[in-house]
């Protein structure tokens, strides 16, 4: 047979494909698109002013590392994030932002205070999130969460959650519906420091928060020590 015509055609497919990938993600129903760029030392947006509405912010890791990309409000709430993004590639986080001051921040090898970039929007457009109708409070200490009481939620609450960091490591509190589709987290916090999240609970159903940073120590993930468990929230 003839190799050389099929590895051409092999290369080019492969040139092809995350091409094919990225326009597929960003073909979705936002308002309008960011590009950011995150490298092992600089997290860059290409604009920062955007408007308020679903806003697609394509993040490309050029760093060496594999990385991630939080959006955060200025008090410090996860917006919403994607994780796992390898060098070269691409993903969308796809978030609704109503007019306020935000950052992006890129975490080149998924840990410690990644790099941040603000930005501003501006405009009528977004949905508001509801207003947190309670507060739950509780602690994280290595490697558990301490008065943490997720008995009596109901499909449809909002609630918000204030983490203190207790332990000596870094903690984080996520939490996934019960099909594992991530609902809010309280992000990576420092020990000593406290975090928050709101978060609005959808389906009747067994949910799960979890810690998954990783204990240097042992190699690790948190939940694998003992920072993950289940909840069920009732129906409305
Ligand atoms: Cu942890």
């Amino acid at each position: 047979m003839n190799p050389l015509p099929q590895r051409a055609a092999t290369l080019a497919l492969a040139l092809l494909l995350p091409i094919a990938g990225l326009a597929a993600c960003s073909g979705g129903t936002a308002d309008s698109a960011t590009a950011v760029t995150g490298t092992d030392d600089a997290c860059t947006l290409d604009r920062d002013v955007i408007e308020a509405g679903k806003i697609d912010f394509e993040f490309t890791n050029n760093g060496k590392d594999v990385s991630e990309l939080y959006v955060l409000k200025d008090n410090g709430d996860v917006v919403g994030e994607v994780e796992n993004v390898t060098t070269g590639t691409s993903r969308t986080l796809t978030v609704d932002l109503v007019a306020g001051d935000y950052e992006v921040n890129c975490k080149p090898g998924m840990k410690g205070k990644g790099i941040s970039a603000d930005f501003t929007v501006t405009g009528d457009g977004g949905t508001a999130q509801a207003k947190p109708e309670r507060t739950v409070t509780f602690d994280a200490v290595d490697f558990t969460y301490e008065d943490l009481d997720l008995s009596s939620i109901k499909s449809g609450q909002t609630i918000r959650f204030e983490m203190t960091n207790s332990g000596t490591e870094p903690h984080e509190f996520e939490v996934l519906d019960s099909t594992g589709e991530p609902i809010g987290e309280v992000g990576a916090t420092e020990p000593g420091d406290t975090g928050g999240a709101t978060m609005t609970f959808g389906a009747p159903g067994k949910y799960t928060y979890q810690c998954i940073l990783i204990d240097p120590k042992t190699g690790k993930k948190h939940s694998m020590l003992g920072m993950t468990g289940t909840f069920t929230v009732a129906p409305a």
